[in-house]
């Protein structure tokens, strides 16, 4: 459920020189990391996400800026900001996910725990509850 979806706190390395943020495989990451990409020049008042995956479950960081992503297990909906690099949110497999309220020059940092393919992706929303319910049941 989104109650799944938690901000996890990033250990950090304080220099008066700047911090550092690790993040390690089979360390501090819940999974297995097979991609790592980010979204970068989103301009102002895009909306992007509006899918869920069935296996894929990602670590998502605001590297830069800030956005909200808005997650819905079917049932039940939670929004989270997010505006520091010391957070990730983890983002469990079977959840639809939508991002809003990009700041200017915000970055979009994702962990994946899979290579892309779109025989993950659920684009529909109706096919999202029907595949949410008969899970449920
Ligand atoms: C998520 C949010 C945070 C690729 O070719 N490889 C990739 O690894 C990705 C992520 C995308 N693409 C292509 C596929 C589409 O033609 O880039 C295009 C946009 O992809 P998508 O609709 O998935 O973009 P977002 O920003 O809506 O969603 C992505 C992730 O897919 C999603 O899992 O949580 O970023």
């Amino acid at each position: 459920s989104v109650h799944d979806c938690q901000l996890v706190d990033l250990p950090i390395v304080h220099d008066k020189a700047g911090n550092i943020t690790v993040l390690e495989n089979n360390n501090n990451i819940p999974f297995n990391i097979k991609r790592v990409y980010y979204l970068f020049d989103v301009p102002m008042g895009s909306e992007r996400g509006g899918h869920a995956h069935y296996e894929l479950q990602q670590y998502v960081v605001a590297a830069s800026g800030s956005f909200t992503f808005i997650l819905d297990d079917g049932k039940e909906k939670k929004e989270v900001f997010l505006n520091h690099p010391n957070k990730a949110l983890h983002i469990k497999p079977g959840i639809w996910r939508e991002m809003k309220d990009f700041s200017s020059g915000s970055v979009c940092l994702v962990l994946a725990s899979m290579l892309y393919t779109e025989d993950d992706y659920i684009r529909d929303y109706q096919n999202f509850i029907k595949y949410r319910n008969y899970e449920i049941q």
